[in-house]
C-alpha cells in the first residue's frame, strides 16, 4: 500500500448519518449536532470521502443497546416526547427519574432534554459506533470512524451530560467479542466516567481519561488520579486530572509516555478513542489551550501502534474548532496531508474568523495552570500505579 509521513496507509471505514444533523438540544444548549455535518462538509470538501470506504447501516436496535442499558430507561428513551414532556404527568416525572429533562441543582438549564426525535438519535449514532466496531471486529477496516458518537457519561439507567446512550460501552462490548483486550483513551476534557464505571472491574478493558478537575468541573468528584479501578480491574483505570491552561507541549509530556507505558503493560489487541474536541483552546466549556495539530498528534501516536482503531467524537462547543478537528483528525486517520486552506463550502462562513484556515492560532496570554510540580507529581503516580500491572 502508499506510504504516507506516518507509515503506511490504513483502511478507514467512515460513518456518517445526516439524520443527526438536524437534532436539536434546544436553542440555547451547548450541544449542536450540527457540529458533526459541518465536519462532513469539510471532509468532503477536503476530498477525504474517496479516501474512505462508507459505513452504511441501520440504526441500533433496542435490544443492542439493551446490551448496556437497562430495559425501563431505554422503554422511556424510546416514549419520551417533548410533548408527553411538557404535560407534566406520569412520563414527566418517569423521565426526571432517569435524568431526562431535570433541572441541574442550583441551576436553570438541563443538560439532557427530552429532545424530539431523541430514540432516533440514540439509535443513529449507537448505530454508527457499533458498525464500526463490527467493520474492525470483520477486518473490513483498521481505522472506523464515527464522529456522532463518543457519549462517555451515559450510565446504565441514567442520561448524564448531555448523552442518553452509551455508544463507547455498546462497542467496545462488540469489540470483546474477538478482541481479547480493548483499551479505551478519553481525550474529551471532561472525564469519562460513564465508560470508566461500565469496565471498573474488568481485566479486558482499561480505560484512561485525560481531563480538567478544577473547581465544580462536571462530573465532579470525578476521575481523581487515586481512581484505579476495583477487582480484576485495579489498576486498569487511569485517570490523569490536569488544571487550566495545558498546551500542547504540556499535554503531550504526559500523553505520550503515559500511553506508551500502557502499551507496554496492557497489550491491548484493539483500541477505542473518544476524540472530545472541547479540549482543544478557544473551547466554550472547557478551558484547556491545545490547538488542532497538538488534539491530533494524540490519534496520530495512537494509530502508530497498527491496532484495530475505532475513533468516536464527543464533546466540543466552539463549532468551527471542533469540525476543523475531525476532519484533520480524519486525514491522519488515512494518512494523507491536506493543505490548510479551507476550500470553498457551504459553511465556509463560519471559518472566517480563522482566516479560512484550518488550524486556528490558540489563544494568546492563557495562563497553564499545570505547573511542573503539578504535571511531575501526576505523572509519578499514574506511572506507579501501571509498574502494578508490569509482567
Ligand atoms: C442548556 C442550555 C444546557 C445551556 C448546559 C455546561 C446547558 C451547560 C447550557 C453545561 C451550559 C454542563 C453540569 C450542573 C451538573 C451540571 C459530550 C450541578 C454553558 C461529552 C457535559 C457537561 C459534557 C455537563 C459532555 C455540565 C461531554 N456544563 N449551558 N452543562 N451541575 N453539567 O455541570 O463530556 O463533552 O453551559
Ligand atoms: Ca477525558
Ligand atoms: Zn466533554
Amino acid at each position: 500500500s502508499q506510504s504516507c509521513p506516518d507509515g503506511p496507509k490504513r483502511r478507514v471505514c467512515y460513518y456518517y448519518d445526516r439524520g443527526i444533523a438536524g437534532v436539536d438540544y434546544g436553542e440555547d444548549h451547548v450541544m449542536v449536532p450540527r457540529r458533526v455535518d459541518m465536519a462532513h462538509a469539510l471532509i468532503r470538501s477536503y476530498g477525504l470521502l474517496g479516501d474512505m470506504a462508507r459505513l452504511r447501516t441501520r440504526p441500533a436496535t433496542a435490544d443492542e443497546i439493551s446490551s448496556f442499558h437497562d430495559e425501563g430507561y431505554v422503554g422511556l428513551l424510546r416514549d419520551v416526547t417533548p410533548e408527553g414532556f411538557a404535560a407534566g404527568g406520569e412520563m414527566t416525572h418517569a423521565a426526571k427519574g432517569f435524568n431526562v429533562g431535570a433541572f441541574a441543582k442550583d441551576d436553570r438549564s438541563v443538560d439532557n432534554p427530552p429532545i424530539a426525535g431523541l430514540w432516533d438519535y440514540c439509535r443513529r449514532y449507537a448505530g454508527g459506533s457499533l458498525a464500526a466496531a463490527r467493520a474492525l471486529v470483520s477486518g473490513e477496516a483498521e481505522i472506523a470512524i464515527n464522529w456522532s458518537g463518543g457519549l462517555h457519561h451515559a450510565c446504565r439507567e441514567r442520561a448524564s451530560g448531555f448523552c442518553y446512550v452509551n455508544d463507547i460501552v455498546v462497542a467496545i462490548h462488540e469489540l470483546l467479542g474477538r478482541f481479547r483486550r480493548v483499551l479505551y483513551v478519553d481525550i474529551d476534557v471532561h472525564h469519562g466516567d460513564g465508560v470508566e464505571t461500565a469496565f471498573i472491574d474488568s481485566a479486558r478493558v482499561m480505560t484512561v481519561s485525560f481531563h480538567q478537575r478544577t473547581k465544580n468541573f462536571f462530573p465532579d468528584g470525578k476521575g481523581l488520579v487515586e481512581h484505579v479501578g476495583v477487582g480484576d480491574g485495579q489498576y486498569r483505570a487511569v485517570n490523569v486530572p490536569l488544571n487550566e491552561g495545558m498546551d500542547d507541549q504540556g499535554y503531550h509530556g504526559l500523553f505520550r509516555p503515559i500511553m506508551a507505558k500502557v502499551m507496554e503493560v496492557f497489550q491491548p489487541e484493539a483500541i477505542v478513542m473518544q476524540c472530545g474536541g472541547d479540549s482543544l483552546s478557544g473551547d466554550r466549556l472547557g478551558n484547556q489551550n491545545l490547538s488542532i495539530a497538538g488534539h491530533a498528534q494524540c490519534v496520530r501516536f495512537m494509530r502508530s501502534y497498527n491496532l484495530p482503531l475505532l475513533l468516536l467524537g464527543g464533546g466540543g462547543y466552539t463549532v468551527n474548532h471542533v469540525a476543523a478537528c475531525w476532519c484533520y483528525e480524519t486525514a491522519v486517520a488515512i494518512g494523507k496531508e491536506i493543505d490548510d486552506a479551507i476550500p470553498v463550502h457551504c459553511y465556509d462562513s463560519y471559518y472566517r474568523s480563522q482566516g479560512y484556515k484550518l488550524h486556528y492560532p490558540v489563544a494568546k496570554g492563557i495562563k497553564n495552570d499545570n505547573t511542573d510540580f503539578h504535571v511531575t507529581r501526576t505523572m509519578s503516580i499514574v506511572m506507579r500505579n501501571l509498574t502494578h500491572l508490569e509482567a
